[in-house]
């Protein structure tokens, strides 16, 4: 007999077609847990990941319109994790953040990279086809934005409104900045190293330069890259040659990149103003789907997918809370595709009571420190915000 329609018809949860359908497929459906047929998010009607317009820039898709000049653009969440190059963004859902209203056009061939600077044996430069026969080196990792979330906090903090998808991840390609910076024969009074990417339209402002201490920079995995999930990168990511620092926040991640200067003295930076490190991204998780405001029935499980990250650690655990923090209980967490990629987790989780319900995730890595509730204090630290209480990274629902 059908042991399991007469437990659903039990428990008197009302039984949907989507049920109904999952029920027919239980006998040797892995999906099914306990009682119930678990909705996953594909039979589930959710609304756009992001609360901004969706409008599409030539060659991507329709993303979260932050802003349109500068083009600011973030990934609807249920886009974070791709199809074409799993568990990595698509390439047309990669975020999409730039100061500079004109982006740069460099036609490919007449592209050099110079790298040069007082502190530097040789300059030289080099066409995208040298970079191509150098060495290259792959590497997934988490690019993401310091105002990822800050949209979200009451009351407001100065800065572009980012909601959740100012963060994507992809596998990189390219050529060590190491090796790069051999070949230029870095002298031993180098103490910077800057990058020079897209043109400032400002009289004053001209150029956009990024500068960092030259021992942040020898690291191996620093590249200049050319291709982005095994394809050139979009015009919007940094076309043709953008500088990618597995484990640190974005902004560090000149895009449009046609300069490198090893430098006896500091950048003088005179458009950002002050000299940045390549911080350490902080340890973040969120879910994905079911996306914010998503109607989700009453007492029906739900599979909630998500993805955590850090600086390279490497994420141990994800737990999840329906009672704003009270209790925890843990997701299962998928493989590792590489340390500075996300890696992907679910959990099924069913509602008790209808109205708007919260689910917050939490991650821990694997040098035990876990994520702060409010998950960027450090980048706040400065701000006037004071502490609201305001979770970022909550998993919104109605449950009808
Ligand atoms: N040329 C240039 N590079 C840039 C920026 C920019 O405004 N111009 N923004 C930085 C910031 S703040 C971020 S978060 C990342 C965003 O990369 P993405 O647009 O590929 O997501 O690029 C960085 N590189
Ligand atoms: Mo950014």
């Amino acid at each position: 007999m059908d042991r399991r329609k007469f437990l659903i018809g039990t428990v008197g949860v009302p039984v949907g077609l989507a049920a109904v359908g999952r029920a027919a497929g239980l006998y040797g459906g892995p999906s099914a847990s306990g009682t119930e047929a678990t909705l996953t998010a594909a039979e589930l009607s959710m609304p756009a990941g992001t609360p901004y317009p969706l409008v599409a820039l030539p060659g991507k898709g329709l993303m979260g319109q932050v802003y349109d000049r500068p083009p600011n653009y973030e990934t609807p969440v249920e886009h974070l994790i791709g199809t074409k190059n799993y568990p990595y963004t698509d390439n047309e859902y990669f975020y999409v953040r730039f100061r500079e209203a004109n982006v740069l056009v460099l036609p490919p061939e007449s592209y050099r990279l110079k790298i040069g600077g007082d502190a530097a044996e040789n300059e030289f430069s080099v066409s995208l086809d040298q970079l191509d026969e150098r060495e290259q080196v792959t590497i997934g990792a988490v690019g993401s934005c310091n105002g990822e979330g800050r949209g979200l906090h009451r009351p407001m903090i100065p800065g572009m409104p980012w909601a959740k998808g100012d963060v994507s991840c992809a596998e990189w390609t390219g050529v060590r900045l190491a090796d790069l910076l051999h070949e230029a024969g870095v002298k031993d009074n180098a103490l910077h190293v800057s990058f020079a990417g897209g043109q400032m339209i400002s009289m004053t402002k001209p150029e956009y330069w990024r500068s960092y201490p030259i021992e942040s920079m020898r690291d191996p995995d620093v590249l200049i890259a050319t291709r982005m999930n095994g394809e050139q990168l979009p015009f919007w990511n940094g076309y043709p040659v953008r500088l990618v620092v597995p484990g640190t926040w974005a902004p560090t991640w000149t895009k449009q990149l046609h300069e490198i200067q090893v430098r006896s003295t500091p950048h003088p930076m005179e458009w950002s103003g002050r000299p940045v490190t390549a911080n350490k991204l902080g340890l973040m998780s969120l879910i994905v789907t079911p996306t914010d405001g998503t109607k989700i029935p009453v007492g029906r499980p739900v599979e909630l997918t998500g993805v955590a990250y850090d600086s390279g650690a490497g994420i141990k655990a994800v737990d999840i809370s329906q009672d704003d923090g009270k209790t925890w209980q843990p997701t299962a967490l998928e493989r590792s595709y590489g340390k500075y990629t996300w890696r992907v987790w679910r959990a099924n989780v069913t509602f008790g009571q209808t109205g708007t319900q919260r689910v917050l995730s939490r991650a821990t890595n694997n040098k035990d420190k876990v994520q702060p509730l409010d998950p960027m204090p450090d980048v706040y630290a400065q701000s006037a915000r004071k502490d609201t209480g305001a979770r970022v990274f909550a998993g919104v629902y109605e449950v009808v």
